[in-house]
């Protein structure tokens, strides 16, 4: 008798979850690798009950194709801006409904009309930040200011590179005095014959991403490409580290949240975002993560410790030499068949 019940109360339970019932609960969130603080999630959980699904990824190119295959797999996710671009133009994501959204009202006006998605229809800013170089003051013979660092047979075995297509040649394009958009096939074979010149000369100790912080605070390499917030963190952990936006200019990025097409729960993706622009969040979050925040009461909460830190807060004259990548996708072929050549070389 108990055992029949107790089938019946299963069945219904997951007639109800089939149904939706139980599926209201939940939000699928998909954000680059140590982008959060995790007291956040669980916050947004105790606060409105919904559960937290939560998935990383480690770039945009990898981020792209699992939406594209598992359309219905994510509520939430967090491209940067080309990678926005190019989700608006292949129809993977949906407008935002501003109304659902009142603390996107907090965001820093001169992120509000980006190329990338003006207006910003489908797209909310995350956190911003610039690619440079994070040195150990111990092991540079001067102040570092230029990509031309990363060359110098002097730091042979001494460089992370970050094992990103674009920001890899991104890299070698702006030191050769190229945009970092360059379509220009020559321009594009100059960069990567710079790229494994650097290889081939034993100057790479490693390509990686999500792992250089913490080997740069250990004192592993002299110099590595990283993004700003993964410089800011290593900083605070090892003070005989520094970062450099190179005088030859470099990238500035934006990371939006976006909802997907077929995102199965639209009202708690918008409920997970507006969360996360709310002012108290927003600085907790930047305050974890040291990326950028484009949340103008976030940087008024948390005041001098971050618009003193040009890491964090980059003067005009640095973000005015640094340029936004933009969706590349005709080119795809080209990029990836140079950086291929980038990677096998020996
Ligand atoms: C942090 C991810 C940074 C994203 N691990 C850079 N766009």
């Amino acid at each position: 008798m108990m055992k029949k019940l107790f089938a019946l109360l299963l069945v219904a339970v997951l007639a109800l979850s089939a149904f939706g019932g139980l599926a209201e609960g939940v939000v699928n969130v998909y954000n680059w690798e140590d982008y959060i603080d995790e007291e956040v999630i669980a916050l947004f959980e105790k606060e409105t009950g919904i559960k937290v699904n939560y998935m990383r990824f480690t770039l945009n190119e990898d981020m792209m194709v699992q939406v594209r295959t598992s359309p219905t797999a994510f509520d939430v996710v967090f491209p940067s801006d080309y990678a926005i671009e190019r989700m608006i133009a292949e129809d993977l994501i949906q407008p935002i409904d501003y109304s659902k959204v009142p603390n996107a009202g907090n965001i820093l006006e001169w992120l509000m009309s980006p190329d990338y998605d003006k207006e910003h229809k489908f797209s909310i800013p995350y956190m911003w930040g610039t690619v440079g170089i994070l040195y150990d003051t111990t092991k540079v013979a001067e102040p570092v200011d230029s990509w031309g660092a990363l060359f110098d047979e002097q730091y042979k075995g001494e460089v992370f590179m970050l094992d990103s297509p674009r920001d890899a040649l991104g890299v070698a394009l702006k030191y050769l005095g190229y945009s970092v958009n360059s379509k220009d096939p020559v321009e594009l074979k100059a960069a990567t014959d710079l790229l494994i010149d650097q290889k081939n000369k034993g100057i790479v100790k490693a390509y990686q991403v999500d792992e250089t912080k913490d080997k740069m605070v250990k004192g592993e390499a002299a110099l590595a490409v990283v993004w700003s917030g993964d410089a800011q963190y290593a900083i605070n952990l090892n003070p005989n580290l520094a970062y450099v936006v190179p005088k030859e200019g470099s990238n500035v990025w934006v990371d939006g949240m976006v909802i997907p097409k077929q995102a199965p729960n639209y009202d708690n993706a918008l409920q997970f975002i507006d969360f996360l622009c709310r002012p108290d969040i927003a600085a907790m979050n930047t305050q974890y993560i040291e990326y950028s925040s484009p949340n103008a009461k976030a940087i008024e909460l948390i005041g001098e410790e971050y618009t003193s830190n040009t890491n964090l807060n980059p003067s005009q004259e640095t973000i005015d030499n640094c340029e936004f990548f933009h969706d590349n996708y005709d080119v795809k072929q080209l990029y990836d068949t140079f950086w291929g050549m980038v990677k096998n070389a020996k």
